[in-house]
């Protein structure tokens, strides 16, 4: 053992699906609708738990597409209501403090599935019904890795839906505060629908103790600015909201 008979390297560059990846989306699912979010009304969480699993068990992990989530997506459909949604990037943390002190404000995380999945990882292996604990494939390896698939599309989804006035939390202690490449910048501004959503309001924050490197008057939320104009969307920027 050890010399001749070592651990062979992970085949994929990202961490492994996470222990206990079935357990832990069946008792999240039960939690918000019985704890966070009752108002949903009844969902069957074996089901979407089911649905979660067949996405992505023996498969090639490297070939996820939109329709592997049709199922889930279907079971885990929410509406949030008009002036509620809340984007964010680089600033989770913050928007979830944000959205859990002014109640009835929903990110992502503050849906079932994004609740369901929030920080998990997930991916299985070709002819194989097992869970692959050992490695996943990230952005290095594929864009088409579960993982990303599903973000993609239930930010897409999440924006698509959204109505009346949006909010993002966007983060000014980095050099490009709207980042045209995350997923807010390339999925979720895009997927607004202007029929639907008269305002974005952006939140540029500072860490206190650092240096702003981006405001309200940068290029990069200047570029925001714009796709909006584009799009017919009011847009308004403050920096700094406090009151947290
Ligand atoms: N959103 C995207 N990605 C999410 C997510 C979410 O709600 N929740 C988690 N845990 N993740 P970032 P961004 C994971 O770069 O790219 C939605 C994914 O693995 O700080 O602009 C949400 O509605 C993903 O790769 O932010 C929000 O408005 C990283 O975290 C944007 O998209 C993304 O972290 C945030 O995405």
């Amino acid at each position: 053992v050890g010399i001749l008979m070592g651990r062979r390297s992970p085949k994929w560059n990202g961490k492994g699906s996470t222990v206990d990846f079935q357990e832990i989306i069946l008792r999240r699912c039960y939690t918000y609708i019985r704890v966070v979010q009752p108002e949903l009304g009844d969902r069957d969480c074996q089901k979407i738990k089911k649905a979660f699993t067949d996405a992505f068990i023996s498969k090639d992990p490297c070939s996820a597409r939109e329709e592997d989530y049709d199922l889930l997506m279907k079971l885990g459909h929410q509406t949030v209501p008009c002036d509620k949604t809340v984007f964010w990037s680089k600033t989770k943390e913050l928007a979830h403090q944000y959205t859990k002190t002014q109640k009835g404000l929903f990110t992502l995380e503050n849906t079932l599935l994004g609740y369901i999945a929030d920080d998990l990882s997930w991916c299985g292996k070709v002819g194989s019904s097992e869970i692959n604990l050992e490695s996943c494939p990230d952005r290095r390896n594929c864009n088409s890795n579960f993982v990303s698939v599903f973000w993609n599309l239930l930010s897409k989804r999440f924006a698509e839906n959204a109505c009346g006035m949006v909010q993002v939390f966007l983060n000014g202690s980095i050099s490009n505060a709207f980042d045209k490449t995350s997923t807010f910048g390339r999925v979720e501004v895009h997927s607004l629908q202007p029929s639907k959503v008269h305002t974005l309001k952006a939140w540029v924050i500072h860490d206190s103790g650092k240096t702003p490197r981006d405001t309200c008057s940068g290029s990069s939320i200047n570029e925001l600015q714009l796709i909006l104009r584009g799009k017919n969307i009011k847009f308004t920027c403050q920096e700094n909201y406090r009151p947290i």
